[in-house]
C-alpha cells in the first residue's frame, strides 16, 4: 500500500470504529428513552433490546457506511431494528420524531417494517429465520429476472441477511439452503451475529464447528471472524497462542459469564487455568484488568479492519456465510449475561455510556454529540459518501393491464382445479397481445405438486426455470410422458422441492419484484390446501410485507374423498378469512374461477390490493347456464343469489364451493314446501366477513352507513328467515352470517376429519349431503 492509500484506510477505520459506537448508543438511547424517559400511559413495559443491538453495531457499521453496493438488499436481525434507524438517523433518511416514537403508534417499528417504517427497509423482519431464508429466495427472483432480460446484469445487487446465531436453529434456514443449492443462488450473504447467546441462554457448544460444514456442503464459502485484529497481534506474541488455545476450548457460556464479570475474573480464570509462571502467563501479567477484559473481547465482529477485510475478500457472486463472532451486550454493563436479551439499562448506566461517549448531558439525540467540530465535520462527510448516505430506490415497476376478461373452459363438468390448469394454459398459447403479456409475467412454483396441481401444461407450454439447461431425458430417450421437465433460462416455473415452507418464502420473494427489482411478477403457487398450514408463518411473513402473489390450493375439504383422510382441509377457510394481505375465494363454478383470476391479476398489482387465495377442488360438477353476467358484480363482492328469495321467504341455503349440487338439490326439495327460498352462493366468505366488520367500523366512525354487501344480500329476506350454511371446511366460515340481522341458523360443515370413503359416504357422514341440508332447515322451524 502506498502511504496515502495506508492513510485513507486508516481515516476509513477510524471513520467507521465511531460510527460503531454512535450506532450502539444510538440505539441504546432510542430504547432508554421509550421505557425510561417517554410518559407511560398504561405502565406496560415498551420493551427493546439493546445487548442484541450492540452485539451488531461494528457489523452494520462496516456493512452500511463501507461494504453495502447500490444494489444490495438486506434483511436486518429483528433486534437489531433500532440500529438499523440510528444508521439512518445519522444520514438524514430518519427523524428524530420517529426514534422518539420507538414502538408508539406511528413510529418507528420494534422489528424493520418494509410497510410501517419510514425509512427503506429491504425485507421485514421479525419472526426469526424467515428474514434470513428468504434473502436467497430473492437472489434467485433476481436472476430469473436477469435471465428474462428484465433487470440488467449491471444492476445485480446481492441479497443480505443480517441474522442472530440462534436464528441458525431455525428448520427452515435448512430447507431453503437444500432448494438454495439446486437452484445454485449467488449473490447472497449471510451475515451471523455470533454471540453464542439465544433468548434464553448461551448456545450450545456442540454445533461448534458444524454450521461451517453443513454451509460448505451445500456449496457457500464460509468466512469465520473469530478474531479482532488486536487478538491476533497479541497471540502471536511469544506466550500467545496458549490464550488463543484456551478461548478455542471455552465453552461458550463459561465466557459468556466471564465477559460479564469483566477483567478480574479473566485473570483469574486464565492463571488458574495457564499457570503463573510461563510466558504466557507473564503476557497476561502485562495487562490490567480493563485491557486483559478488552483483549478477551476483541473478538471478528467487533472488529472493523477484521469485517471490512471478510467483506473485501467475498467481492464475487459466490454465497457466502460470516460468521462474525461477538458479545452480546458489547460495551454495556451486561455484556456477556446470560438474561441481557431483554436487558435494559437503568438510569445509572446508561448515564455512565453517555459520559464514556463524552456526550453532555441534553445532548443525547445530536447526532455528532460529544464530538470536537473537526472529527464530527469529517465524520458527517465521510457518512454523507458512504454507501447508505448514497443509496437509491428502484421505482415499482408498471402495472400490465389486465384483460376484460379471462377464458372459461367449456365442458358441462368441470373442476375447478382442472379449470384452474385450461386457463393458465389458454394464457400461456394466447395470441391476444394483452393475454399474452399477462402470460410472459407468469412465474408458477409449487412444492412437488405441479403436476397433482394441474399446473402441467402451463408447465409444457412455458417450461422449467434453470440458470443452466437442464435436460429432459425422458423426452431424450422418447419415452412418452404428458409431461415435458426441460429447464432454461426463459422457463417460468420453479420447481420447489417438498417443503411447503420454502413455497411461501418463494412467493413472497417473487410477489416483491416490483419493488425490490422494478418489474412486476405475478407469482402463482400450488399446494395442498391442507399443507397451507406447513407453511403459514412465512404465508403470514410474505403479507405481513404486502408482497403480491396468487395461492391455489388444491385439493381441499373432504372433496377429494377416497384421497385420503390425512390430507382433507378443515379450517383453511378460517385461515382465509383470517389472514390480513390475502384475499379467499372459493369458486363454486369455473366461469366463477375465470373471474377470481382475472381479479388476482388487478388485485396483485393495485397499490391497495395485496394476494389472493383460490381454494379449489378436483371435484367435477355439472356448470350451470347463466341467462347474463349479472351475477358477476356481486359474486367479486363475495357472494351472489344464486336462487333469489321471495320477499317473504321463510328460509335460505348459503354454500360456498364444491358442495354446489348438494345445496342445488336441497333447494329444489324444500321449494316444494317453501316456495320462494334463496339459494346464496357465497364466493368468499372472507370478503363478505370482511365488508361486514368495515362497514360498522365506519358507522361507529361517524362516517356514513353504507350497508356492507352481507347486508345487502341478506336484506332480500325477512329478518325471520332462517338460514341454513353449509361448506365444506369449518362451520364457522359461514354460521356467522346469522349475527349480520340477527338470524336464525343451522350451521353444516366439517369439524372432524380422517376418513376415507366416496363423495356419497364422505358427505353423508359428514353432513354434507341434501339430505343432512333438509334436515338442518327442518331443525330451523322445529317448535318454532
Ligand atoms: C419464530 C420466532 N420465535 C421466537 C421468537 C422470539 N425470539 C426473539 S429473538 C430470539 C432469539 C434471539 O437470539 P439470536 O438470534 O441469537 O439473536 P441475538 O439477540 O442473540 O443477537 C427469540 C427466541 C421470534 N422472534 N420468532
Ligand atoms: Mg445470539
Amino acid at each position: 500500500m502506498t502511504q496515502e492509500v495506508t492513510h485513507e484506510h486508516a481515516e476509513t477505520v477510524r471513520n467507521l470504529e465511531l460510527l460503531d459506537r454512535r450506532l450502539r448508543w444510538l440505539s441504546s438511547w432510542t430504547i432508554h428513552n421509550a421505557n425510561n424517559v417517554r410518559d407511560s400511559r398504561d405502565g406496560l413495559k415498551v420493551g427493546g433490546h439493546q445487548a442484541s443491538c450492540a452485539s451488531m453495531t461494528a457489523i452494520m457499521s462496516a456493512l452500511y457506511f463501507y461494504a453495502l453496493g447500490p444494489n444490495d438488499r438486506v434483511a436486518v436481525k429483528p433486534h437489531a431494528g433500532p440500529v438499523l434507524h440510528a444508521a439512518h438517523y445519522l444520514v438524514g433518511n430518519q427523524t428524530l420524531d420517529q426514534l422518539q416514537r420507538f414502538r408508539g403508534l406511528g413510529g418507528m417499528q420494534s422489528y424493520p417494517s418494509r410497510t410501517k417504517d419510514k425509512i427503506p427497509v429491504d425485507f421485514s423482519t421479525g419472526s426469526v429465520g424467515l428474514g434470513v431464508a428468504i434473502t436467497a429466495f430473492a437472489s434467485l427472483v433476481q436472476d430469473y429476472l436477469i435471465a428474462h432480460g428484465q433487470l440488467s446484469p449491471d444492476e445485480v445487487g446481492r441479497m443480505i441477511a443480517l441474522m442472530g446465531d440462534a436464528e441458525l436453529d431455525e428448520g427452515n434456514i435448512y430447507e431453503c439452503l437444500i432448494e438454495a443449492y439446486k437452484h445454485d443462488i449467488r449473490n447472497c450473504w449471510w451475515i451471523v451475529d455470533y454471540n453464542r447467546q439465544s433468548l434464553d441462554y448461551a448456545t450450545a457448544d456442540r454445533m461448534f464447528g458444524r454450521f461451517d460444514d453443513i454451509f460448505r456442503t451445500c456449496g457457500w464459502r464460509v468466512l469465520t471472524l473469530k478474531h479482532g485484529k488486536r487478538q491476533k497481534e497479541i497471540f502471536a506474541r511469544p506466550g500467545g497462542q496458549a490464550i488463543a488455545d484456551w478461548i478455542d476450548q471455552c465453552p461458550n457460556a463459561e465466557f459468556a459469564a466471564l465477559t460479564y464479570q469483566g477483567g478480574a475474573a479473566w485473570r483469574e480464570r486464565l492463571v488458574r487455568d495457564l499457570g503463573t509462571t510461563s510466558r504466557t502467563a507473564k503476557l497476561i501479567a502485562s495487562f490490567s484488568d480493563e485491557e486483559l477484559a478488552d483483549l478477551m473481547t476483541n473478538l471478528g465482529g467487533h472488529c472493523i479492519e477484521t469485517l471490512m477485510e471478510a467483506f473485501d475478500q467475498a467481492n464475487d457472486d459466490v454465497p457466502t456465510l460470516f460468521i462474525a463472532y461477538t458479545v452480546k451486550g458489547y460495551g454495556l454493563p451486561f455484556a456477556g449475561h446470560k438474561d441481557n436479551h431483554a436487558g435494559l439499562m437503568n438510569t445509572t448506566q446508561i448515564e455512565g455510556l453517555r459520559e464514556n461517549l463524552g456526550i453532555a448531558a441534553g445532548d443525547e439525540w445530536n447526532p455528532y454529540g460529544g464530538m470536537g467540530d473537526n472529527v464530527a465535520a469529517s465524520l458527517r462527510e465521510f457518512v454523507a459518501n458512504s454507501p447508505l448516505g448514497r443509496i437509491k430506490r428502484r421505482e415499482a415497476g408498471q402495472s400490465l393491464p389486465v384483460p376484460a376478461r379471462l377464458p372459461v373452459p367449456d365442458g358441462k363438468e368441470q373442476s375447478t382445479q382442472a379449470a384452474f390448469g385450461r386457463i393458465l394454459l389458454e394464457l400461456a398459447k394466447s395470441k391476444d397481445p394483452l393475454e399474452s403479456a399477462i402470460a410472459d409475467r407468469l412465474v408458477t412454483t409449487s412444492p412437488d405438486v405441479t403436476v397433482s396441481t394441474n399446473l402441467g401444461a402451463f408447465v409444457n407450454q412455458r417450461g422449467l426455470f434453470r440458470r443452466q439447461e437442464l435436460r429432459d431425458v425422458f423426452h431424450a430417450a422418447k419415452i412418452p410422458s404428458a409431461q415435458k421437465w426441460a429447464g432454461h433460462a426463459a422457463g417460468q416455473h420453479i420447481e420447489l422441492g417438498i417443503a411447503e415452507n420454502n413455497l411461501f418464502l418463494m412467493l413472497a420473494a417473487l410477489g416483491l419484484s416490483a419493488p425490490m427489482f422494478g418489474t412486476r411478477l405475478l407469482p402463482i403457487g400450488t399446494v395442498y390446501d391442507p399443507f397451507i398450514s406447513r407453511g403459514l408463518d412465512a404465508l403470514n411473513y410474505g403479507c405481513y410485507q404486502d408482497s403480491r402473489f396468487l395461492l391455489v390450493a388444491t385439493p381441499s375439504g373432504v372433496t377429494l374423498g377416497p384421497e385420503g383422510g390425512a390430507h382433507q382441509s378443515i379450517n383453511t377457510p378460517l385461515i382465509g378469512m383470517g389472514q390480513p394481505g390475502l384475499t379467499y375465494f372459493e369458486p363454486a363454478y369455473v366461469d366463477e374461477l375465470a373471474l377470481f383470476m382475472r381479479f388476482a391479476f388487478e388485485h396483485m398489482q393495485a397499490p391497495d390490493g395485496g394476494s389472493v387465495y383460490l381454494r379449489l377442488t378436483t371435484r367435477a360438477i355439472p356448470q350451470i347456464e347463466r341467462p347474463d353476467g349479472g351475477w358477476e358484480a356481486d359474486a367479486i363482492k363475495g357472494g351472489y343469489w344464486l336462487r333469489r328469495p321471495a320477499s317473504d321467504a321463510e328460509a335460505a341455503i348459503i354454500f360456498t364451493g364444491a358442495i354446489a349440487p348438494e345445496a342445488l338439490a336441497a333447494w329444489e326439495q324444500l321449494a316444494e314446501d317453501m316456495p320462494g327460498i334463496g339459494l346464496l352462493n357465497v364466493t368468499s366468505p372472507d370478503l363478505l366477513h370482511r365488508g361486514w366488520s368495515a362497514a360498522r367500523a365506519e358507522r361507529w366512525g361517524g362516517a356514513g352507513s353504507a350497508p356492507s354487501h352481507a347486508e345487502i344480500l341478506l336484506q332480500a329476506l325477512p329478518q325471520s328467515a332462517g338460514l341454513i350454511t353449509v361448506i365444506d371446511g369449518s362451520p364457522g366460515a359461514l354460521s356467522w352470517l346469522g349475527g349480520v340481522r340477527g338470524m336464525r341458523v343451522s350451521p353444516l360443515g366439517i369439524d372432524r376429519f380422517g376418513q376415507t370413503g366416496d363423495l356419497p359416504d364422505l358427505y353423508h357422514t359428514y353432513r354434507l349431503d341434501a339430505d343432512a341440508i333438509v334436515e338442518a332447515a327442518a331443525e330451523l322451524f322445529m317448535g318454532a
